[in-house]
């Protein structure tokens, strides 16, 4: 198990306490700032593991930033406390992005990054909670993360804990029909403290989503389920933090974040090929030059 980086753990309270008293328009500079460093450890991380799934990351790296940094309750010295926030990374092949936000956050130290996926590391392909502080649960087959999201609501419904839960879910993901069931159950249950966030980036594993198994009218299917639905760009930290900040009032949320599967680097961005593709060197450093801030 990896343990927590003080000094970066102190950084990281020191962060959400300044971004706290800020409007999301003025949050926004400093959460960019942040995901476009995450996007860089990643392309690293990638390069040097020879696998990972850097399209999927980028899409998902302006929501995991936005709640890490400015939305969930969370303490990286101690990430088991009974009352802080849950956050399930449904789409868990993503683990690179979850795996740069954490370090960012103190939850260990940034130099652990250099063994994603080597033999022996804790930073496994897939998130591991038994060996990764700030992992909730174990994902990476899709459709688990987000029925074991909607338990972590209701055990907290049933303790009258006053604690949030998010899941960050795949658009193909939602392919897979146990995310239904637990769409249904948690309307059922009235749920409005846990909160879903859809990567509506339009592709998938080798295909759009359309193509594969059409999603559309996606809005409608999670309003006819029993939801709140919000429609955000995915890569606008200030209209992410405005919604995230916002719980539901009677029933659970789900956000549609408009993204581009590879953002941020302009020869991945929208690309299929870019779902597990590692880049070249000269890649990496066209990509790097993108990426600075
Ligand atoms: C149950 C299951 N089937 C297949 C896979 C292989 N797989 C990994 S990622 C992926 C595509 C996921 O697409 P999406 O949820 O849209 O993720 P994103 O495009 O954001 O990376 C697939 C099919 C898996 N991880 N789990």
């Amino acid at each position: 198990m990896l343990s927590a980086d003080p000094a970066g753990a102190r950084r990281y309270h020191a962060l959400r306490a300044q971004l706290a008293q800020l409007a999301p328009a003025e949050a926004a500079p400093v959460l960019r700032e942040m995901a476009t460093s995450v996007r860089r450890d990643d392309l690293h991380m990638v390069y040097r593991a020879r696998l990972g799934h850097l399209g999927g990351d980028f899409s998902v790296a302006d929501i995991l930033v936005t709640l890490y940094a400015a939305v969930i309750n969370v303490d990286p010295m101690r990430p088991l406390l009974a009352e802080r926030d849950r956050l399930v990374l449904s789409k868990g092949h993503t683990a690179g992005a979850l795996y740069a936000t954490l370090a960012h956050c103190g939850f260990f130290a940034r130099h652990e990054l250099d063994t994603f996926a080597a033999p022996g590391s804790a930073l496994n392909g897939h998130p591991n909670r038994t060996k990764v502080p700030g992992v909730e649960t174990n994902t990476g087959p899709l459709g688990h993360g987000f029925p074991v999201a909607v338990g972590m609501a209701l055990s907290a419904r049933l303790q009258a804990s006053l604690r949030r839960t998010f899941v960050v879910l795949g658009d193909g993901e939602l392919q897979e029909g146990s995310n239904w069931e637990a769409a249904m159950t948690a309307s059922h249950y009235g749920l409005s403290s846990l909160l879903a966030v859809v990567d509506r980036n339009q592709l998938q594993q080798g295909a759009r989503t359309e193509e594969t198994k059409q999603l559309e009218p996606l809005a409608g299917k999670w309003a006819s389920f029993g939801w709140e639905v919000r429609e955000v760009d995915g890569h606008d930290h200030a209209q992410l933090l405005d919604t995230f900040r916002r719980p539901g009032t009677t029933r659970p949320v789900c956000v549609i974040a408009h993204t581009v599967k590879g953002k941020g680097v302009s020869f991945m961005e929208d690309r299929v090929e870019w779902h597990h593709k590692v880049p070249s060197a000269e890649q990496v450093e066209s990509a790097l030059r993108e990426l600075s801030t």
